[in-house]
């Protein structure tokens, strides 16, 4: 498949749409997910233009990766999270709803259901106050 530069988050890289932002370096840009699947679910996302995991650079793996982790350290601190999954989904038969390729941080607690996969709008307000626990806790 192509990419396509009109997507939601080459959309969200070049400003024309907003976003909750946590985190940007010259590679990499983190951001609150607007359908989250636990509060706190964060996306990181590379620079580099590509569709899925195997699109990428090895580059912008490697960067995209780091971030991931900055990101996921962060957000297990913020949240308070006793578990944090990482998940990445190519293709749409793997789940995958935006063709740019992108890691899903998500808290988890023993016992705790995550929400369904990119179902429910978040309230702005909630974003904002969870991405300011997750800012605060970046190293
Ligand atoms: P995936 O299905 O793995 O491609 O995940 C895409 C995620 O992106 C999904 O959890 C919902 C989220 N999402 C969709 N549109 C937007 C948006 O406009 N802004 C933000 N922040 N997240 C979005």
């Amino acid at each position: 498949m192509a990419y396509d530069r009109n997507n939601i988050f080459a959309r969200i890289l070049r400003g024309e749409i907003p976003c909750v932002r946590l985190y940007e370096d010259g590679k990499t840009l983190a951001f609150m997910d607007v359908m989250p699947q636990a509060d706190g679910h964060a996306l990181v996302i590379p620079k580099e233009e590509a569709e899925d995991f195997f699109a990428l650079s090895p580059e912008g793996a490697a960067a995209l990766i780091a971030t991931t982790q900055r990101i996921a350290r962060a957000v297990k601190k913020g949240m308070n999270a006793p578990g944090i999954m990482v998940a990445q989904l190519n293709g749409a038969a793997a789940g995958q709803s935006v063709f740019h390729v992108h890691f899903h941080i998500i808290p988890r607690s023993a016992g705790a259901d995550f929400r369904p996969h990119a179902r429910e709008m978040e309230k702005p307000e909630k974003l904002q106050a969870f991405a300011e626990r997750i800012r605060a806790a970046l190293e």
